[in-house]
């Protein structure tokens, strides 16, 4: 077929950007924004320009696969015998055990569609508020935040609001990597008028701060104290809106009370910061014609996510900054249809049209609307609830879609214990790689990115239409397809001869249904269906029947959807993250996000180039901590918390404060034994449970352990990966990770206190295609030490160094410059392990910065030095001229050489 342009959505991040996918109707070849899409006017960051690159066929679930008994391996099935089977064994369990022994637990990453029929399948087939996603980890917080203080889930600004500003603060939101296209417009609008106040509130010095004209570093968790601080500054100051207070809110003479005591010097002393920043940042709160806040998982991510949400609108509410343009509270939503999510009440308390499951009057007009008796009563476990009771039996079935909790979710000691204690664990995955999917006792193959239509909603209410580009591969169906299917199966067991309520047989028919449940509410969005957004792009809700266009901006007129119609002054005092440092547990651990990698990298692990900006899993500490615990960069150390611990280097990093340290949460068990969710805790926020997995009490421990592997191999990387990962358990530490780019290449750093037994490097050489062929190698058993290379057409293909691995980084470069050289021969055949010359130090610097063009780090660096400006590199070195995901690193080393002093604030 000739090649052909899908107009699409992006299906990462929550910004929404629309993306042209160029294919052949089987084959994606190519992706370039969409210049029509009104989320992104034509740009893509890193990840949205690679998706193309991404998503391997080797790691694809292709077909269904079925085990029939814990213990043995799942094999190949059709999908009659799997839903079949699926349906006899819900069914069977909800009759022995009553609905609430099974549950969903479903994803912010799903369509709208999929979203409805899961929902539709829980509370009206099964009669269980057991469905839950891990939105529950990343928006509840938001969500709580939203209904306590204003009334509806609703976010009130749009994407115009970040150019039309003049103060935005942005708190616990990296966006720069995590929402790099709002970011860079952001920017653009700071650029074209520098005096638009930015301020960012976060702990770590991240990339995000490199736009800020302050940075408050605050302590983890201590944002409601430095919230109330400023309100009481703004109180005393009288930089507040008495009309707007007056007219559109109740509640300010309670948090009076409670603000009086938050005064400057305790609030300084409890968020370690200055009383002058304190101060600074009260006033261009309280005196900027407008004011903008951008929040995410700083925020929402802790036990108090709730109380931080509602703290942080209160200033909104008193200096009257809602519902204007550049004005507003505005959450950032992570995943690409969180909103969908919230939108269809897929999580356990809500329910679809912004309804609450625990509403009597709610439950009978979805009742009423589905044509079923009822809804069920009882209240649906939230997702960390939901494992809590599986580990202790009490969930018999589990069905899990688009979601890998065996590396997301908190606490992995507990959760990996209650899969493998659920008798039945259905996984609907696009990749057979993940974590969870080793608990599968179902695997269904999920179409993804693509290959599936549909819509969602993005950060500020508007709702694109995901299309189809091509084909899916293998026996992969689309996620909606899925659920209506078992849906219809298990109806004959449940309902036999009633009317089915899922006769679906296209994604927009299920659309339709959904929207009449949202007809008369908040976020009436009945005016939209697939086709009108086809006709008139994406669209904004609200946006009721006969609409003619979608509402920019919510709350213009002050009314809010309270019972009063006021907004509301919530009153929680600060209360501090659960783990806070102590003898024991003396450092405070913060988890986040990478440029380039998506969660558990079931995708973006798939493409070498996303490895090149960061490689492999290290924890950051400030430089006077490796001083304190005498350690160097690159050294192994034992991170240890009360759940469990994880062995893996250290690195030097003054972007976190002493007292901290930092690991980015993409790091899994298949990257990083053990990986990060071993060491973080499940305690959650009274009112959202959302849990806090940006703070864990943890330490370092000093390892000992000399016998090291280091191991590389060219060729089909997720085949190897998924060979290699098994052998690497018997390992005290094991990373793995990919490099690259034309010829990507698995690469594996291992340690052990001793040498493994010699069967077990025969098992990796093995894989490694190191036993035969043309292999260079050098075994010294007595001192368990060997090294061996493979060469082919003068390159190198496949490297193994054992018990030391003093020559991997110069044996790195020779193979990335493809140079199997005379002096390689020598240095092979020698019982020396040091390479030749001064190249064993890892080349830190040696890092992509710019991936589209690129260009590392080293590079930048020597142009810098050149006395290159940041228009003479891009001009030079074409860094940063093609998604600008670099540039603010870029502007960092610009600034560090300009001033060798790196100022904070
Ligand atoms: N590249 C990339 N982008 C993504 C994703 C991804 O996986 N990769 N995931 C998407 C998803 S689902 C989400 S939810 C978003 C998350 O987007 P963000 O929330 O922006 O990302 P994080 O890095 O998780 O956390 C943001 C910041 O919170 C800071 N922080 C930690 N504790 C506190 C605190 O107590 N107070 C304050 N004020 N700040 C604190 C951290 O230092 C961190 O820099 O990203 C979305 N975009
Ligand atoms: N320590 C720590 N842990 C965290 C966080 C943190 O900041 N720190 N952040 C939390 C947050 S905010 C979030 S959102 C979660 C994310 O955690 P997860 O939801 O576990 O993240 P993903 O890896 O994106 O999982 C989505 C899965 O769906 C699969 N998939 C992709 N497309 C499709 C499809 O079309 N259909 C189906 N059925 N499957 C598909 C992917 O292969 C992937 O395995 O992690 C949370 N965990
Ligand atoms: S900002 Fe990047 S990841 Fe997010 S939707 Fe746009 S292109 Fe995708
Ligand atoms: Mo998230």
């Amino acid at each position: 077929m000739d090649r052909q342009i899908t107009a699409s959505t992006c299906c990462y991040c929550g910004v929404g950007c629309g993306v042209l996918i160029e294919h052949d109707g089987e084959r994606i070849l190519g992706v370039s924004g969409d210049p029509a899409h009104p989320a992104n006017f034509g740009k893509l960051c890193s990840k949205g320009s690679t998706l193309h690159l991404t998503g391997d066929l080797t790691a694809r679930a292709l077909y269904p696969e079925l085990r029939l008994g814990k213990g043995l391996a799942r094999s190949r099935t059709d999908w009659d015998t799997a839903l079949d089977h699926a349906a006899n064994v819900f069914a069977q369990t909800i009759t022995e055990h009553g609905p609430d022994s099974v549950a969903f637990y479903i994803s912010g990453q799903l369509l709208t569609e999929d979203y409805y029929a899961f929902n539709k399948l829980a509370r009206a087939l099964v009669g269980t508020n057991n469905i839950d996603s891990n939105s529950r980890l990343c928006m509840s917080s938001a969500v709580v935040g939203y209904k306590r203080s204003l009334g509806a889930d609703a976010p009130p600004c749009n994407y115009e609001d970040l150019e039309l500003s003049d103060c935005v603060m942005i708190v616990g939101s990296n966006m720069a990597y995590a929402h790099p296209i709002l970011f860079r417009r952001l920017e653009e609008a700071k650029s074209r008028r520098p005096q638009m106040k930015v301020i960012v509130i976060d702990p770590r010095r991240t990339d995000t701060c490199d736009l800020a004209d302050l940075h408050l570093a605050i302590l983890p968790g201590t944002d409601v104290a430095l919230f109330h601080g400023i309100l009481h500054l703004l109180l005393w100051e009288d930089w507040i809106d008495r009309d707007f207070i007056k007219a559109h809110t109740e509640g300010l003479a309670e948090l009076k009370k409670l603000v009086r005591d938050y005064t400057p010097t305790m609030v300084s002393q409890l968020c370690g910061i200055s009383v002058e920043q304190l101060q600074q940042c009260a006033e261009w709160v309280g005196t900027s014609p407008s004011f903008l806040s951008l929040w995410c998982m700083g925020l929402n991510q802790s036990t108090a996510g709730s109380a931080k949400n509602s703290a942080l609108i209160n200033l909104h509410l008193a200096t009257g900054q809602i519902g204007r343009p550049g004005a507003g509270p505005f959450s950032l939503t992570g995943q690409p249809n969180a909103m969908g999510g919230r939108e269809t009440g897929s999580l356990s308390n809500l329910l679809p049209g912004h309804r609450e499951a625990a509403n009597a009057e709610h439950r009978a007009q979805v009742a009423t609307y589905w044509g079923v008796d009822q809804l069920p009563e009882n209240a649906g476990l939230t997702a960390i609830e939901l494992f809590e009771q599986m580990r202790s039996g009490k969930i018999k079935a589990l069905w899990i879609a688009c979601t890998n909790p065996a590396q997301s979710m908190p606490d992995q000691t507990a959760v990996r214990e209650a899969l493998q204690a659920c008798p039945f664990v259905v996984l609907q995955e696009a990749f057979h790689t993940t974590e969870t999917a080793a608990f599968a006792d179902l695997l269904l193959p999920a179409a993804s990115w693509g290959e599936k239509d549909g819509t969602v909603t993005n950060s500020e209410r508007r709702i694109s239409h995901v299309r189809r580009a091509i084909g899916a591969p293998g026996e992969a169906r689309s996620d909606w397809a899925i659920t209506v299917d078992f849906a219809q199966r298990l109806e004959k067991h449940l309902r036999p001869g009633a009317t089915s309520l899922f006769a679906f047989e296209t994604p927009a028919q299920v659309f339709d249904e959904y929207k009449q449940l949202t007809r008369g509410r908040d976020l009436d969005l009945s005016g939209i269906s697939h086709e009108l957004i086809d006709q008139l792009g994406p669209q904004q809700w609200p946006f009721p029947t006969g609409a003619r266009e979608g509402t920019a901006r919510l709350y213009l007129d002050g009314v809010f959807p309270t019972a009063s119609g006021r907004a509301q002054f919530v009153t929680d005092p600060y209360r501090a993250a659960k783990e806070q440092r102590d003898a024991r547990f003396p450092l405070t651990l913060i988890t986040g996000r990478l440029r380039d990698q998506w969660h558990g990298m079931s995708r973006t692990g798939t493409a070498a180039q996303l490895f090149g900006h960061v490689s492999e899993a290290v924890l950051s500490l400030h430089p006077d901590e490796l001083r304190r615990h005498r350690l160097q960069p690159g050294d192994l150390i034992n991170l240890k918390s009360r759940r469990g611990a994880v062995i893996l280097p250290v690195s030097s990093d003054d972007s976190v404060r002493p007292g901290q340290a930092f690991l980015p949460m993409h790091w899994g068990d298949r990257f990083l034994k053990g990986g990060v969710n071993t060491l973080t805790l499940p305690a959650f926020d009274p009112l959202s449970k959302q849990p806090e997995l940006k703070h864990s009490g943890v330490r370092l421990e000093p390892v000992n352990l000399p016998w090291q592997l280091f191991a590389l191999i060219e060729g089909d990387v997720q085949q190897h990966l998924e060979t290699l990962r098994p052998l690497c358990e018997a390992f005290s530490y094991a990373s793995l990770s990919l490099a690259g780019r034309e010829r990507p290449a698995l690469l594996i750093r291992a340690a052990s206190a001793t040498a493994p037994e010699p069967q077990l490097l025969r098992d990796i050489d093995q894989c490694l295609g190191l036993n035969d062929g043309p292999v260079l190698a050098y075994d010294d058993p007595r001192r368990s030490i060997g090294k061996r290379v493979r060469i082919e057409n003068s390159r190198i293909t496949a490297i193994r160094l054992a018990g030391e691995t003093l020559a991997q980084h110069w044996l790195q470069s020779l193979w990335l410059e493809g140079r199997a050289d005379e002096q390689l021969r020598r240095w092979l055949l020698a019982p020396l392990s040091a390479p030749p010359g001064n190249t064993g130090a890892p080349a830190s610097d040696s890092k992509t910065l710019c991936n589209c063009m690129n260009v590392s780090q080293n590079a930048v660096c020597a142009g810098i030095s050149r006395g290159l400006d940041l228009q003479g590199l891009k001009q030079e070195l074409g860094c940063g001229t093609q998604c600008g995901s670099c540039v603010p690193e870029i502007k960092r080393l610009l600034a560090a050489t300009a001033q060798p002093v790196a100022v904070t604030s």
